[in-house]
């Protein structure tokens, strides 16, 4: 009589159907960890290779959407996720946390949720699209950085789109100065 207990079995398996069906319904409400930035990997904003350039990266998942924007530099990802009919799609984004890692490579473990991070603008290190912001998911570290390196500390609800496209290598517009 083993035909009976296949029976047995139709209410787990529809149990587990309502269950997944649950899980795809929070799709917009999921919350999505950093994805590695692979070597081929292009920037949405510019389209260079993403991997061949320092100082710190990002990414930014859009709403219903399980692949995100991956881009350069901090400046390219503040110019697209600042834009208003993108920053309301926006769910998570992600940049890298300087402190943690080298800037001449950024380490695919060192992703730090952006809205909580800290910014250094206006100094002399570069990325991919030359001045650009850096990153830190502790102020201490931010601190330091422009202690080091010079810059104003800002943080992610400071940071605008005149303000990305205007930050400078910390030089106020001089040329850097040359050792002969
Ligand atoms: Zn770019
Ligand atoms: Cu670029």
């Amino acid at each position: 009589m083993t035909k009976r207990h296949y029976w047995f079995f139709i209410p787990v398996f529809a149990a587990l159907l309502v269950l997944s069906g649950c899980d795809r319904g929070d799709e917009s409400a999921q919350t999505h960890a950093p994805v590695p930035i692979s070597d081929g990997d292009e920037c949405h904003v510019c389209g260079m290779t993403i991997n061949n350039h320092p100082g710190p990266k990002g990414q930014a998942f859009i709403r219903d959407n399980a692949t995100p924007f991956k881009y350069c530099s901090t400046r390219d990802l503040f110019s697209h996720i600042l834009q208003p009919e993108v920053r309301s799609r926006i769910t998570q984004i992600y940049t890298h946390d300087m402190g943690s890692t080298g800037w001449e490579a950024p380490s695919n473990a060192a992703f730090t949720d952006a809205r909580q991070a800290w910014y250094v603008i206006n100094h002399p290190m570069t990325g991919a699209m030359g001045p650009t912001l850096a990153s830190f998911a502790e102020k201490s570290a931010a601190e330091n950085f422009s202690e080091q390196h010079g810059g104003e500390l800002v943080r992610f609800d400071d940071i605008t789109l005149e303000m990305v496209a205007t930050i400078t290598t910390g030089n106020n517009g001089e040329e850097p100065v040359h050792s002969h």
